[in-house]
């Protein structure tokens, strides 16, 4: 597992930390060309201008104070600086204790809301909870069905209704159910395309209110999916869900495997303070993992 799971940190590891150690190489001692070229491999990270632009002077500050003076100890320090970042607001995985709680996952098209579903919905059953899965993505025949395949598999139930109907329905009717059956934790799909953005968003807008109402609490996770490929242009997007939805309580990176991007993660976990609470490494059922920050750096910074 662990290989594996370092395997899908590969290309993001060669990206940022293959260039480091190449330019400690090439530069042991600290000066003006060395934080010229460590801003760019940076930058060119996709950790973001302005991000990459306070490392570098907060790790100037840190040499001058610290008697650092090989660029070796100062990517070292670097690499303690975006560890800080990445564990700020870091939190552990809302669970309610004996009532249902409701986790709900939102995001673009394509991204990989369901197939994530089923991650999390093995990783919970695994450690002894009671799942149940809710097909509220009625916009596409296709979502239902490939939900209902990895609830059969899964051995986890799938309330679900025809393609076309309203989510809001199917989404009533499975926290009826979930709570009937004794649940500890009822996931709900939903649509990441609708005939428009504006569309989607009133959607999940109501979708939130509906389960307020039924649940009589908020959703203990709304969970805003972020494809790690998209690099920069996450943030973006993720203003523009959480501008509509600002209950949104987690991220989950999906697809790092197949991107040297992972870097975007640090701006993300800096500028939106939303925290991290899975990334997800692979397409198959066993490819995720909570996000703990220290293996997030080692995975793409290497060994800390
Ligand atoms: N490589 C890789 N593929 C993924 C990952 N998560 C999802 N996928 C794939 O992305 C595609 C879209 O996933 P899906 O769950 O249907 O996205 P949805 O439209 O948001 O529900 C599928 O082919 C998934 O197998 C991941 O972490 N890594
Ligand atoms: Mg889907």
């Amino acid at each position: 597992m662990l290989n594996k799971w370092l395997n899908g940190f590969k290309k993001t590891q060669e990206n940022i930390l293959g260039r480091l150690n190449a330019l400690v190489k090439i530069a042991p001692v600290i000066n003006d060309l060395f934080y010229e070229n460590l801003e760019e491999i940076l930058v060119t990270s996709d950790i973001g201008v302005k991000t990459s632009l306070e490392l570098v002077e907060a790790l100037k500050n840190e040499v001058k104070a610290g008697k650092i003076n090989e660029t070796k100890d100062a990517i070292n320090k670097l690499r303690e600086l975006i560890l800080d970042i990445v564990k700020m607001n870091n939190q552990e995985l809302n669970i309610s204790k004996d009532e249902l709680s409701v986790y709900l996952f939102i995001g673009v098209n394509g991204v990989g809301k369901t197939t994530t579903i089923a991650k999390v919905g093995n990783l919970l059953q695994k450690r002894g909870l009671k799942i149940m899965f809710c097909a509220g993505d009625t916009f596409r025949a296709g979502a239902i069905e490939q939900l209902k395949v990895w609830g059969e598999s899964l051995k986890i139930p799938v309330i679900s209704q025809k393609e076309g109907s309203d989510p809001a329905a199917v989404i009533f009717d499975s926290i009826e159910a979930a709570k009937a059956r004794g649940i500890d934790v009822l996931l709900i799909d939903t649509a990441g395309r609708l005939h428009n953005k504006k569309n989607l968003m009133e959607e999940i807008k109501k979708i939130d209110k509906v389960i307020q109402r039924e649940d009589g609490k908020k959703p203990e996770e709304i969970f805003l999916l972020i494809d790690s490929g998209t690099g920069q242009n996450a943030m973006a997007s993720a203003e523009a869900f959480i501008k509509n939805v600002p209950d949104i309580t987690g991220l989950i990176l999906t697809k790092l495997d197949g991107t040297a991007k992972g870097g975007m993660a640090i701006p993300l976990i800096k500028e939106l303070n939303i925290p991290v609470k899975f990334i997800c490494l692979g397409e198959n059922v066993n490819d995720i993992d909570e996000f703990v920050p220290e293996k997030f750096i080692e995975g793409i910074l290497g060994e800390v």
